[in-house]
């Protein structure tokens, strides 16, 4: 082992520990450089890991093969392990600390037999910023470290970052030690889905990974650092730590105003982030399209930062109709994992626009053919790709203070009753529609079709303590600043449906028309009627000039359902139901108004 580039007499003595555990072959501790990135790409493609795309087509891209077992976040594997299971809540999984803690370190005994150990120190947030946290990640996967590069700022300048001080150390392993004189598999992985384990100790702030290289579950700066563990940071330290995109909305006039979204996983957060505005003369610029941390500045309004340095997007479903800005990010420098790749050696998937190529080689490296029955890309498939490159990155995507958030939008598919939007009449009966998002099943894929999955604040697979105290968090945060100063809460719903079961709006660049009336809310201009549900726009509210929407089909978007209202007052209820005592006493009596409003209506 080389000299570690630090005098952290912590890090150093955890990376002893964990070496000693995992008895890896090497340690290689990551500088973050060029050429560290290219070598390890290299290293990849000699390896099958990777195959190098056709250099003009895609420069600097890489595509990887998952293993089949290994494709998706697994939420049924992921754990929080509070001190007791009242902490963690009734939304996670939960083992005792000290159980789960020898159950790890069973597991990561001699699991990096045969691998490098990297050591990842990295950066959530711009360096130096007053927001950003440090963290430590080993890992036994190069895949992990390259994607960590895209991801988070990483190497030597936020070991530099760190000095002396504290880290969050998050341990990754493939789980497949590799026995001497045994080929390497291109994706080693645990296949047993039973034996993968995302571990998050709070009380401490660690995070221990096995068996999965995939995604979420092995860049463990996204959901597990920036959303579980700072979750639990951000309720002892008064921020708010969120699963939400940043953008701002520019009028022609130049009035900006930036704007932070939550949605549940595969509702167009990374697509409503980049938008093109069918309004002639607005722009949206994009901060971040996943994850927002959030503080109340000195001013008393609240500033959001994207953690994050990279787009982990989804490619099926990415074309330039969807996502014009994703298409332009992801020309060069991206690593594309379980997409198809054409004779011409770029990728391929679905809904991609144009032509289907004549053949191709699907995710899992078989030949593919346009009917063959086969999805060429499977459904998760994604892109890594820097922010850098978004033509509509906002020039204020890295400050470190953060942008000044106007409004907060909550939402999810739903294909009944929510009008395309609405408006909070106040903090707390935001918190309430945040609590109260989700969304319906669409495929049965995802399980039954039509079932709706609350999801409050998008949070529900990333919360890292008591959903029930998470939310009496949020209704907290009117408490620690002046109320006024507070962004104003907007519900929306892109998915409505009308009763022959066709989509009513049009949604993408056209949903710029609803972020035009919730900034002129923003500013006091807005027209909007009370409803028993929220601020609803008038019928003349909406700059409607070019679309090609019938009166009665926008009469049915903002329509108020009270019968299906009075439904989804219960079925909220039965939600609040499983959150026991901890839910605040403020969002029961929001529920009780809101019942109370549509008894009268
Ligand atoms: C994601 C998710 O990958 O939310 O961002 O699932
Ligand atoms: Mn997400």
């Amino acid at each position: 082992m080389t000299a570690p580039p630090t005098t952290n007499k912590k890090l150093i003595a955890w990376v002893n520990d964990i070496a000693a555990l995992a008895t890896p072959a090497s340690v290689h501790w990551c500088d973050g450089s060029d050429k560290e990135y290219h070598a390890l790409c290299d290293l990849m493609v000699s390896h099958g890991t990777f195959t190098r795309l056709n250099e003009k087509l895609r420069p600097g891209c890489y595509l990887a093969r998952s293993h089949a077992s290994d494709v998706a976040r697994v939420e049924d594997r992921t754990y929080i392990c509070a001190k007791s299971k009242e902490e963690a809540g009734p939304t996670n999984n939960w083992t005792e600390p000290t159980e789960m803690r020898a159950k790890l370190r069973a597991m990561f005994k001699g699991c990096m037999k045969g691998r490098t150990l990297y050591v990842i120190p990295f950066s959530m947030g711009p360096i130096g910023s007053p927001v950003a946290k440090i963290g430590v990640e080993i890992t036994d996967s190069p895949y992990v470290v390259v994607n960590m590069r895209i991801m988070t700022r990483m190497g030597a300048a936020a070991l530099n970052a760190l000095g002396d001080g504290d880290f969050i150390p998050c341990v990754h392993s493939v789980g497949a030690p590799l026995e001497p004189g045994r080929q390497d598999a291109p994706w080693p992985c645990e296949p047993d889905p039973a034996k993968k384990y995302i571990v998050h100790f709070p009380d401490t702030r660690e995070i221990w990974s096995y068996g999965s290289g995939y995604g979420g579950n092995a860049l463990l700066g996204k959901k597990c650092l920036a959303l579980r563990i700072a979750s639990v940071a951000a309720r002892a330290e008064g921020w708010l730590a969120e699963h939400m995109l940043i953008l701002a909305l520019t009028s022609p006039k130049g009035e900006k105003h930036y704007i932070c979204a939550a949605f549940p996983s595969a509702c167009g957060k990374t697509n409503l982030a980049m938008m093109q505005p069918a309004l002639p003369g607005w722009t949206v610029r994009c901060v971040g399209d996943d994850i927002a941390w959030i503080r109340i500045g000195a001013d008393g309004r609240l500033y959001a930062v994207n953690p994050e340095h990279g787009f982990f997007g989804v490619a099926p479903g990415t074309s330039a109709q969807s996502n014009f800005n994703a298409m332009e990010t992801i020309r060069r420098n991206t690593i594309f994992t379980n997409v198809a790749l054409t004779p011409e050696g770029d990728v391929w998937w679905e809904d991609m626009g144009g032509p289907a190529p004549a053949k191709a080689i699907d995710w899992e490296g078989n030949e593919w053919t346009p009917g063959c029955g086969r999805k060429a890309a499977h459904p998760n498939a994604r892109f890594t790709a820097p922010a850098a490159q978004c033509p509509v990155i906002d020039p204020e995507w890295e400050s470190p203070e953060g942008v000044p958030v106007s409004a907060f939008l909550f939402g999810g598919r739903r294909p009944g009753t929510i009008p395309l939007v609405s408006e909070a009449f106040s903090w707390e009966h935001g918190v309430f529609m945040g609590s109260a998002a989700g969304s319906e099943t669409t495929t049965a894929a995802l399980g039954k079709a039509g079932v709706l999955r609350r999801d409050p604040f998008a949070m529900l697979p990333f919360c890292g303590y008591h959903m029930g105290d998470y939310l009496a968090h949020w209704i907290s945060i009117a408490s620690r600043t002046d109320r006024a100063k507070l962004p104003k809460v907007f519900f929306v719903n892109w998915f409505r449906k009308s009763t022959e079961g066709k989509w009513l709006w049009p949604g993408y660049g056209d949903n710029s028309r609803v972020l035009k009336w919730i900034c002129e809310r923003v500013a006091g201009t807005g027209k909007a009627v009370k409803t028993p549900i929220g601020n609803l726009p008038t019928p003349d509210a909406l700059d409607l000039s070019g679309l090609d929407v019938s009166e009665e089909d926008m009469r049915q978007l903002l329509a108020i359902d009270v019968e299906g209202w009075k439904r989804e007052a219960d079925n909220i209820g039965s939600y609040y139901d499983t959150l026991g005592s901890h839910l605040p006493a403020a969002l029961r009596a929001e529920l009780e108004q809101l019942r109370q409003r549509l008894a009268t209506a």
